[in-house]
C-alpha cells in the first residue's frame, strides 16, 4: 500500500473486523430524542481517501450506513467524531454531518496552524468540537503546547476538547486536562483496567479528575473495548461486559449530568469479537438503571452539548 495513494489500494489491516452486518432490534426502548454520541465514519476510501500518515486501514463505513443503523437501534441523532485514520482531513465526516438533515455533529481533527476562517466553516458544517488523542498506537505525539494553541482558537466558537488516552497516562497529563478551559469531554472513561479495583488508585484519579475539573464529561461506552472478561453470549443475556459494569455505573451515578453514551460503531481496532449494536443497547439499563438517569445520559446531556443553539 503505498502511502498517500488516493487511487484506492485500501487494503484492510490485516485481521480487521468488519462492524456486525445485521444488529439485532434492542430490547432495551432507547427514549425519544436518543443521540448516539460517539460514532465514527470511514470514507469509503474510494471517495474519501485515508490519511497517509494513519497507523490503521479499516473497512469502509459510510455515512449512509451510520444513518441506517441510527434509524435501525431507534436513534434519532449521532456525534460523528473524526477517526485517526482520516488524520486531520475530516471531509467523510463533514460530509457525513451535512448530509444529515442536522440529526448529526461533528467533532474535528485539526492542526495548530488552523485558520479562522477554517474554524467557521467546520462550526457551519455542525462541528463542536476538537479531539485530541494521546493513544500511542493511533497516533504519533503532539506537544500540549500546540494543543494548547488549538484550545485558544476554538474557545471562542463556544466547541468543546474530547480527550483520549488510556489510564496509565492520566498522571502526567492530568494537569495539561486540567487547563483546558472549555468543555472536556473524555472517551471510553479514560480507558480504566477493569480487571483492577472500581475503587482502587488508578480509576480512584480518574473519578478525582472528574470532581476537580465540573468542566468535564465521560463518555460511559465501548464495554466492547474494556471487557476483560468477554463478550456477551448472542442472546445478550443480562451479565453482558459484566466487568466494566461498575466502573460505568459509578460514573453514571456520581456524575448524571456530565456522561454520554455512544455504539462506537464500526468500532475500529477490535481484535477479539465484534458487538451487535442492538445487544450494546441493551447494556445501557445496567449502567444508567433508571428512567430518570437515561433520559439524562441518552437525551439531556447530548442535547445541551451538541445543540444548545437548536437544529
Ligand atoms: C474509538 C477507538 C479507537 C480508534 C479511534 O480515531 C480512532 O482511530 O478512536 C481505538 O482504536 O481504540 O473511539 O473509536
Amino acid at each position: 500500500m503505498a502511502h498517500g495513494d488516493v487511487t484506492g489500494d485500501f487494503t484492510k489491516t490485516p485481521g480487521w473486523l468488519d462492524w456486525y452486518f445485521r444488529p439485532s432490534k434492542p430490547r432495551f426502548q432507547l427514549p425519544a430524542g436518543a443521540v448516539d454520541a460517539h460514532c465514527h465514519v470511514f470514507g469509503p476510501g474510494a471517495e474519501f481517501p485515508y490519511a497517509p500518515e494513519r497507523k490503521y486501514t479499516p473497512c469502509d463505513a459510510s455515512a449512509d450506513q451510520l444513518f441506517a443503523l441510527r434509524d435501525h437501534l431507534g436513534f434519532e441523532r449521532n456525534v460523528i467524531v473524526q477517526a485517526t485514520c482520516h488524520g486531520a482531513d475530516n471531509s467523510a465526516m463533514v460530509d457525513a454531518v451535512r448530509r444529515s438533515n442536522g440529526k448529526a455533529r461533528g467533532v474535528a481533527t485539526v492542526r495548530r496552524d488552523v485558520t479562522p476562517e477554517q474554524l467557521a466553516e467546520l462550526h457551519e458544517a455542525g462541528v463542536r468540537g476538537v479531539r485530541f488523542n494521546f493513544v500511542k498506537r493511533l497516533v504519533d505525539a503532539v506537544p500540549t503546547d500546540a494543543l494548547g494553541e488549538i484550545v485558544e482558537k476554538i474557545a471562542p466558537l463556544g466547541w468543546h476538547v474530547v480527550i483520549y488516552f488510556e489510564a496509565d497516562d492520566l498522571p502526567d497529563l492530568y494537569d495539561f486536562f486540567s487547563s483546558i478551559k472549555t468543555d472536556v469531554v473524555v472517551d471510553h472513561m479514560g480507558r480504566p483496567d477493569v480487571s483492577k479495583d472500581v475503587d482502587g488508585p488508578e480509576f480512584g484519579l480518574f473519578l478525582q479528575f472528574m470532581r476537580d475539573n465540573p468542566n468535564v464529561w465521560c463518555k460511559v461506552t465501548c464495554p466492547e473495548r474494556l471487557t476483560v472478561s468477554g463478550a456477551p453470549a448472542l442472546d445478550g443475556e443480562q451479565d453482558a461486559y459484566a466487568d466494566v459494569v461498575p466502573f460505568s455505573r459509578r460514573v453514571v451515578e456520581e456524575f448524571p449530568d456530565r456522561v454520554l453514551w455512544g455504539t462506537d460503531w464500526p468500532h475500529p481496532n477490535l481484535k477479539s469479537h465484534m458487538p451487535d449494536d442492538g445487544l450494546l443497547v441493551d447494556h445501557i439499563p445496567l449502567i444508567a438503571p433508571t428512567a430518570e438517569l437515561q433520559q439524562k445520559l441518552l437525551v439531556d446531556n447530548p442535547t445541551r452539548l451538541y445543540w444548545h443553539e437548536g437544529v
